[in-house]
C-alpha cells in the first residue's frame, strides 16, 4: 500500500522543459489546473501528499518521477540524463532522507525514475537515452544489494521505458503493442494499448486504483475488466511536455 507522494507544483518557466511532443504551446494556468486535480486525487486515495516549490533552476523538475526511485527499502538517488535536468534530484534527498535510507547513482551513471518499473520484488530497467548502461549496472547493484531482482530491457523508442509498459496489479500489465511480444513481459497477462492510444499505457497503480490520462476510450474500456476503480484526468498540457501520470509523483 502507498500512504504518501511526494509532488512538485509546475514553475512558471515550465514550458522551457525538454519535450518532443508536436501538441502545440502549453498554458501555465491550464497546467496548474491539471496539477492541482492530479494532488487532489491522491489525497482522495488517502495518500498524504509532499507538495514542493517550482524550482526556477530545473523546469522539468516537477516531474518528481525522475529523479529519484523510492522502493520499501531504500531510495535511490539518481542523475537524470538530459543535462538540463542534473541537479534536481539534490532537493529531493531532503525530502526523502526522512522516509528511506538513501543510495545514489555516480557519474558516468545517469538513470531517469521513469525507465524503472517495479513490480512487487523485481525491477525491470529501461535502458534509453536517458538511463546508461552504466547508470543501470549501478541502480542493478543497489538493488540487488536490498534483496531485490532486476532485468535490463532495451527501450528504442518512446522517452521511458514506462511510456509503454505498467504495472496495473494482479499479474497485469498495460503495455503498448511495440512491447507487448517483449520475451521479458512474457509471465504477465496483458492488456495491450493500440498504437493510436499508446499515451494512455502511461497509467498509474495507486492501491486499488487506476489513474489514466483522460481521452482514450478503448484503454479505458480495456481497463474496465479489472473490476478495479479508474479515475481519468485531463493530461492534456503535461503531455505536452512529454510527461505523464507516473511522473508527476513519487508514491511510497
Ligand atoms: C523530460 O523530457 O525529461 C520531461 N519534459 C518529461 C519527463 C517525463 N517523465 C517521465 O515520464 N517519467
Amino acid at each position: 500500500m502507498f500512504t504518501h507522494a511526494v509532488t512538485r507544483k509546475p514553475g512558471k518557466n515550465f514550458a522551457a522543459g525538454q519535450t518532443r511532443a508536436d501538441l502545440g504551446a502549453p498554458r501555465y494556468e491550464l497546467i496548474c489546473e491539471q496539477h492541482a486535480a492530479y494532488i487532489d486525487t491522491l489525497k482522495r486515495l488517502d495518500l498524504a501528499v509532499t507538495e514542493l516549490d517550482p524550482l526556477d533552476s530545473h523546469p522539468d523538475a516537477y516531474f518528481v518521477e525522475d529523479p529519484a526511485i523510492v522502493t520499501p527499502r531504500v531510495a535511490i538517488i539518481t542523475i537524470p540524463g538530459a543535462r538540463s535536468r542534473q541537479g534536481e534530484q539534490d532537493s529531493l534527498e531532503e525530502q526523502l532522507k526522512e522516509h528511506r535510507s538513501i543510495a545514489r547513482i555516480q557519474p558516468p551513471g545517469t538513470v531517469d525514475g521513469g525507465d524503472v518499473l517495479m513490480v512487487h520484488e523485481h525491477f525491470f530497467i529501461g535502458v534509453s537515452n536517458r538511463t546508461n548502461p552504466e547508470g543501470a549496472r549501478q541502480l542493478a547493484a543497489i538493488l540487488q544489494d536490498h534483496g531485490y531482482t532486476w532485468s535490463t530491457v532495451t527501450v528504442e523508442d518512446g522517452l521511458h521505458l514506462k511510456s509503454d509498459v505498467n504495472y496495473i496489479g494482479g499479474n497485469r500489465l498495460l503495455i503498448s503493442e511495440r512491447y507487448a511480444s517483449h520475451r521479458q513481459f512474457g509471465e504477465f497477462d496483458k492488456i495491450v494499448v493500440k498504437p493510436d492510444e499508446s499515451y494512455a499505457a502511461n497509467t498509474l497503480l495507486i492501491n486499488d486504483c487506476l489513474l489514466t490520462p483522460r481521452g482514450f476510450p478503448d484503454t479505458r474500456e480495456k481497463l474496465g475488466v479489472t473490476g478495479m476503480d479508474i479515475i481519468d484526468l485531463d493530461m492534456s498540457e503535461v503531455r505536452k511536455m512529454d510527461g505523464g501520470l507516473t511522473c508527476l509523483s513519487l508514491r511510497f
